[in-house]
């Protein structure tokens, strides 16, 4: 595999109520790759929220407020790339052609799709079945190297690597004929990892903290306010045991596992030293320490994010000047595909 210039991507979805998994999981993370890698591209995929229903106008607001996220947690939109996805039209011209290279048997196997289809498959929208496609073509469109994702993502990248390894192989020939050497595509890295990679929900430490738990108590939303945090740590669920001292007395304890998870995330420590800390402590005192934490991480994103949203002419400008740039990297990979693939372009 020759070597591809490191670039970052990654996406949220605007389907509202963005969490505290979302913020540990996804975009804190994104903020601390910005000294690190020299392109980073961060984006808003409404192209991905439209596969499930989304009233318009509320799109419209979420979009605007997922944008106020990433700017409130210090995404600098100087310096990374900032953007919604649908201004960039490349990203749905590669998912066609990505259609046409990932094969049924592939995406038969997307466990999120299953999820989220639940029992009434017959209904889902063929986006739903198809995005994890268009989720290579995000990444793909700018041949991303590295896609900080959380955990839940790993299979959608890992068929992000498929796709690109069947295109290398499918097309060997017309890719080097076209001098891109070996491999057009990279194999994209998925940065997974830390104590916060999978934060569950707070009613049940077995079901993944999510935007559409109907239960307002199983997620912190980046916009609760204080008072919103602590009664929904305190209502956390728990179990009867004090903390254990070491990281092995969490297992089969997962709502105890999950709250020492966010902690220790919050403080940019491992679940070790929090246990080297709390090991032997009631919750009522852990959760107290908690909310002081999450109060102290949250408040100012929160408070950020509505002076942001307060303004969207200003947010539309930083999404507009994001698309242009994401398109000035997009357009000429999608031109060299296309004379990849074959097709006639127009010159
Ligand atoms: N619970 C989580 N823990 C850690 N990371 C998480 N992410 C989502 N939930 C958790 C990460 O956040 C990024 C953006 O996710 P998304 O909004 O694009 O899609 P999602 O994973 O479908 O979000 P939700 O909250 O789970 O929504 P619903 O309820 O619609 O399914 C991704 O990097 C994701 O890994």
């Amino acid at each position: 595999m020759p070597a591809f210039q490191e670039l970052v991507f990654s996406g949220v979805q605007p389907t509202g109520n963005l969490h505290l998994g979302n913020y540990l999981g996804a975009i804190r993370r994104f903020v601390a790759l910005q000294p690190a890698y020299e392109t980073c591209l961060y984006c808003v995929v409404d192209l991905h929220a439209i596969t499930v229903w989304q009233d318009p106008a509320e799109l419209t607001a979420q979009i605007r407020e997922v944008t106020a996220a990433f700017l409130a947690a210090g995404i600098d939109p100087a310096r990374s790339i900032v953007f919604n996805q649908s201004q960039v039209p490349q990203h749905a011209e590669l998912a066609w052609i990505f259609n046409c290279v990932a094969r049924l048997g592939w995406l038969n196997r997307m466990t999120q799709f299953k999820e989220k289809a639940g029992k009434d498959r017959e209904n889902a929208s063929i986006g739903l079945y198809d995005y994890p496609v268009l989720m290579a073509a995000d990444i793909l469109a700018y041949r991303a190297t590295h896609v900080p994702v959380g955990e839940d993502q790993k299979q959608h990248l890992e068929l992000t690597r498929d796709i690109a390894q069947k295109f290398n192989n499918d097309f060997a020939g017309s890719i080097a004929a076209h001098g891109h050497g070996e491999a057009f595509f990279p194999l994209t890295e998925p940065l997974i990892g830390g104590p916060a990679a999978r934060v569950m929900s707070l009613r049940d430490g077995t079901k993944k903290m999510s935007k559409s738990d109907p239960s307002d108590y199983s997620r912190i939303n980046l916009t609760d306010d204080a008072d919103a945090i602590a009664q929904k740590v305190r209502k956390a669920k728990t179990d009867a045991e004090p903390l254990p001292s070491e990281v092995a007395g969490l297992a089969g304890r997962p709502e105890a596992d999950n709250l020492v998870g966010i902690f220790a995330s919050l403080r940019d420590v491992t679940r070790e030293e929090v246990l080297r800390d709390y090991g032997g402590a009631q919750f009522s005192a852990f959760k107290g320490a908690l909310v002081d934490l999450a109060v102290e991480a949250l408040g100012p994103v929160g408070a950020e994010m509505k002076r942001l949203v307060a303004d969207p002419g200003h947010i539309d400008a930083v999404l507009a000047d994001g698309a242009a740039r994401a398109e000035a990297i997009a357009a000429p990979n999608l031109a060299a595909v296309k004379d990849i693939v074959g097709f006639v372009r127009r010159r």
